[in-house]
């Protein structure tokens, strides 16, 4: 069928009766314009109904959000027959004892922010995957036809089987992320998701290790303090006389669900707020912060300069530090390395000769020494202080040094464990029970693992890799320093083609694979790039329960609120009848304990066993809960009651428990560190000192010979309107921004360049096109573009929607950190067009898709 057989039954459809047009229109363009159907799809009702119906002609259930997002908020769907006719959120009736309007300080609403409440659209987008496809065109080209589940299936499992045989146990790789992990049953994510235990137990897994939103702070986190639970909950902001927010903007980029509430409740009484960033925030904005902005990446070197200005005004707290701290100073250093470098020593200049005083960090950072000594005063001097480092300025080269900086200052000056203080770092706070299906010997079974965006450049010189270059997991099942010989991807609950580092060297990695493969809700940049996309049911088509992200102390029910849309299937379905496929039913049983083989039609009865017995022997158990599974149900969400404030490390200091490190203490000096011999061995390949020092970037404005080549520092924060690259087609959001470049009014002068201007932004690995926004808010010599916008391609290979992952090294920091934030690149304006997005070309190119080729 053409594109115009296809309008002449538009139109045809126009003349019918709305009602009945409704119920065809939306998922049966698709199943028209694929012709000949051998499945009858489900009909879908997808848009309004007209007249709009009447709040009581709805029925309300409660939901919640969901993806990789900063938070976790309640989503309430009224819908009628099958179709969600609109969204609403919390308004504080659906907790125990709830009515409408309350809103307490110890049980806020979990109110949804402007990307959840447009949900609807994502939903019912026309970039909604609805039946197995698979390609027909190049990679890349978004050329695909519509294909049946067995025929997908039998192609990908054929597939498997061949490049295992061939290639070995670490022939597919797999790039699941956290897309689904906040569910406790569809989850995805590298170490507890479907994917790895489903290609683990197959026997052919290399996993990718590092995690892009943090590595270098975990680090940081696990040397320093044993864990990452070194968070507080929301609430004790509220308790701050000072909040730092270094390189935070919780405006933005969320880190739970009410935090910026409680900094209110803190503004209220009195708190003061400082921002350290290269750009003037909304959130700096909001509480009236005073903004230091500093040249990006430097941050270890300001932290340096303000320890120095602590360490000889006498403003640290000795006593904390000698009672809870490892290798702070000289006399903390353990007995077994009193002759290594301490960090008191290495901020005076011992070693090296080179006091890090404020006028040392000041030359580096670009902050001037007098703001440098008013922060450490201020900050040494208020009590309790909260110095929220937050993870950007640890997604850089040598980002988890920064990490480790701000923690010793929050340890010399004793705000590690009191309400008020803040020892994040990671920040993951309450401990929610987070698994509802078997979390066995069989998960995250990989048989070599890797850094996770350095997959280009294994793929690209396998077998001539060593094993540094590519972050090699020590010990892997294939044999110790077997690089994996990777032919085939698995994407699940991620866009990490378009989301990962220096995506040109990515397309040419990519020719090279034999298979791809991705799951997924939407057709997504990746999705372009696969050879079979398998359409996935999204949170509001099957059941779970959702957890909040990193903060907040409740769980939200997450019933099936309509039928999965057109021929799309969970992923659990999915993995569950490829096991049966591959391994008949040993493996079947296996990979999914509670299933027949008829799970692929009829999932809801098994989905529901694993939900009830994760709430009753775990939820209940371990977390005390009275509440049954179906009362549960009935409210739709469980509050906890905490007895205190969740504060991290408060029962280390009140009660003395040992920290979870060798030393029992805040390992400032890591003790693990310092007995490494042979670095390359390790995961980190390459040195790590065994104290926080200030460690050159490869690039930044202090890299003299590389700024004269490209002289911005290009950085790529998180958009208010995306998560990721999810919800970037969105209409409704779209009309809130642009995704553009922001440079500073003096630097565009200097350029000619004019807020609207089409500009260029461009380095040695790639270029980008995008209007350009000209603001004061956004020091000199630097360039934000947000990431996440979704890749568009012209015939030169310039991305003209705007993702900054053309610009990003994939070189690996040693600690694992992703380098998204060290970027040097060039700006010019530019005649080549910006395309802002394909939600302009949704219509065409959803017919493209769909066609019968
Ligand atoms: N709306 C929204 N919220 C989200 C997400 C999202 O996509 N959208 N994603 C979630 C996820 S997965 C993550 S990992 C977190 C990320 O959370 P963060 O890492 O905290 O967020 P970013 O937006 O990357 O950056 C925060 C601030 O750091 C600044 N910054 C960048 N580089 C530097 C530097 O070198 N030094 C200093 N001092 N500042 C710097 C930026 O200008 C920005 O204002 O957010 C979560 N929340
Ligand atoms: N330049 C630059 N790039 C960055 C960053 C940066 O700061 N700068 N930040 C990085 C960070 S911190 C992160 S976390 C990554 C995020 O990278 P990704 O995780 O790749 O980003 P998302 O856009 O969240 O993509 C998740 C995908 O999962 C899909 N999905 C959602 N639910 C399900 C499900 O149930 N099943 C399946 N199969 N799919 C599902 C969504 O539709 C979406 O396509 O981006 C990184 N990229
Ligand atoms: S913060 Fe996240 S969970 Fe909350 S409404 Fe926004 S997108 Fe949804
Ligand atoms: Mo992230």
């Amino acid at each position: 069928m053409t594109i115009l057989d296809w309008k002449d039954k538009l139109k045809a459809a126009l003349l019918m009766d709305r009602r009945t047009f409704l119920k065809t229109s939306a998922l049966g363009s698709a199943a028209i314009a694929a012709g000949g159907l051998t499945v009858k799809p489900k009909e879908a009702q997808a848009f309004a109904y007209a007249p709009y119906p009447r709040d009581d002609d709805l029925t309300t259930v409660v939901t919640s959000c969901a993806h990789n997002c900063g938070s976790r908020h309640m989503l309430v769907a009224h819908k009628k027959g099958d179709v969600i006719v609109r969204l609403s959120t919390d308004d504080g009736r659906y907790q125990k004892g709830g009515e409408v309007g309350k809103d307490t300080f110890e049980e806020p609403q979990i109110r949804a922010c402007l990307r959840g409440r447009s949900y609807r659209a994502r939903l019912y987008s026309q970039e909604r995957l609805l039946y197995p496809m698979m390609r027909v065109g190049q990679r890349g080209e978004g050329k695909f036809k519509r294909a049946s589940w067995d025929t997908a299936l039998d192609f990908v499992a054929g597939k498997m089987e061949e490049l295992k045989a061939k290639y070995g146990p670490t022939a597919l790789l797999d790039q699941s992320y956290a897309g689904a992990s906040y569910g406790v049953l569809h989850k995805s994510d590298q170490i507890e998701g479907l994917l790895g235990r489903f290609l683990g137990m197959y026997g052919c897994r290399t996993s990718s290790w590092s995690v892009p939103s943090y590595e270098g702070t975990k680090f940081s986190s696990r040397i320093t303090f044993g864990t990452i639970e070194d968070g507080n909950e929301d609430d004790a902001f509220a308790h701050s006389k000072l909040i730092i927010m270094w390189g935070w903007n919780p405006a933005y980029t969320f880190h739970g669900g009410n935090t910026f509430y409680y900094m209110r409740m803190a503004k209220q009484k009195g708190c003061k707020f400082v921002l350290v960033d290269p750009q003037y925030t909304d959130s700096a904005a909001a509480y009236d912060a005073w903004w230091i902005p500093i040249r990006p990446n430097t941050d270890a070197a300001m932290m340096a300069g303000m320890a120095h200005y602590i360490f000889t005004n006498n403003l640290h707290n000795q006593e904390f530090i000698n009672k809870f701290v490892q290798g702070m100073d000289e006399g903390t250093m353990p007995d077994w390395a009193k002759g290594k470098e301490n960090f008191k020593d290495y901020i005076l200049g011992k070693y090296d000769n080179t006091p890090k005083t404020p006028e040392w960090a000041s030359a580096i950072c670009g902050v001037s020494p007098e703001d440098i000594k008013k922060l450490a005063a201020l900050y040494a001097n208020t009590k309790p202080a909260a110095l929220k480092a937050s993870w950007a300025p640890g997604r850089n080269a040598y980002g988890e040094q920064y990490n480790r900086m701000a923690a010793a200052l929050q340890a010399m000056t004793g705000n590690i464990g009191v309400l008020g203080g803040c020892s994040e770092g990671i920040g993951k706070a309450w401990h929610a029970e987070g698994v509802a299906y078997p979390y066995d010997e069989f998960a995250n079974v990989f048989y070599e693992s890797i850094k996770s965006d350095r997959w280009a450049h294994c793929v690209l010189n396998y077998p001539n890799v060593k094993r540094e270059e590519i972050g090699l997991w020590p010990g892997g099942q294939a044999g110790d320093g077997v690089i994996p010989n990777i032919r085939g991807i698995f994407w699940q609950g991620s866009d990490w083609f378009n989301q990962l580092t220096n995506i040109n060297k990515e397309i040419e990695a990519m020719k090279k694979l034999e298979l791809v493969v991705c799951n997924d809700s939407t057709i997504t940049p990746s999705g372009l790039y696969a050879d079979v996309l398998l359409p996935v049911s999204t949170h509001f088509e099957r059941h779970d329960v959702a957890l909040p992200w990193y903060k907040g102390h409740y769980y939200i029910h997450r019933p099936k609120v309509i039928e999965p849309m057109g021929e799309s299937k969970t992923d659990f379905q999915i993995y569950t009848e490829l096991a049966w496929r591959l391994g008949g039913e040993p493996f079947g049983r296996r990979y999914n304990p509670k299933a027949n083989r008829d799970y692929f039609q009829n999932p809801d009865e098994v989905d529901e066993t694993y939900l009830r017995e994760w709430w009753e022997h775990k939820v209940m158990v371990h977390q005390h809960v009275d509440m049954s599974w179906e009362e549960f149900k009935q409210h739709g969400v469980y509050k906890f009651i905490l007895p205190r404030p969740h504060v991290a490390f408060q029962d280390n200091v009140e009660k003395g428990t040992p920290w979870p490190t060798a030393s029992g203490k805040i390992e400032i000096f890591s003790g693990q560190l310092a007995q490494y011999d042979d670095w390359t061995k390790t995961a980190y390949g390459y040195e790590i000192p065994a104290i926080p020092k200030w460690v050159e970037p490869w690039e930044y404005l202090g890299a003299k010979d590389k700024v004269e080549r490209h002289p911005f520092h290009l950085i790529s924060p998180h958009p208010r309107w995306r998560t990721h690259s999810i919800f970037n087609n969105i209409g409704w959001l779209r009309e809130t921004y642009s995704q553009e470049v922001t440079i500073n009014a003096s630097d565009a002068k200097k350029l000619g360049i004019k807020t609207g201007d089409t500009v260029e932004v461009f380095n040695d690995r790639g270029r980008v096109v995008v209007p350009a926004y000209v603001t004061e808010r956004c020091m000199p010599g630097v360039l934000v573009i947000h990431e996440g916008a979704w890749l568009d391609l012209d015939e030169n290979g310039i991305d003209r929607a705007g993702n900054p992952d053309f610009l990003t090294l994939d070189n690996p920091s040693p600690a694992g950190a992703f380098a998204y934030n060290t970027v040097l690149a060039s700006i010019k304006k530019t005649d080549l067009s910006h395309k802002p997005g394909w939600d302009q070309l949704a219509t065409s190119r959803s017919h493209v898709f769909r066609r019968d080729l």
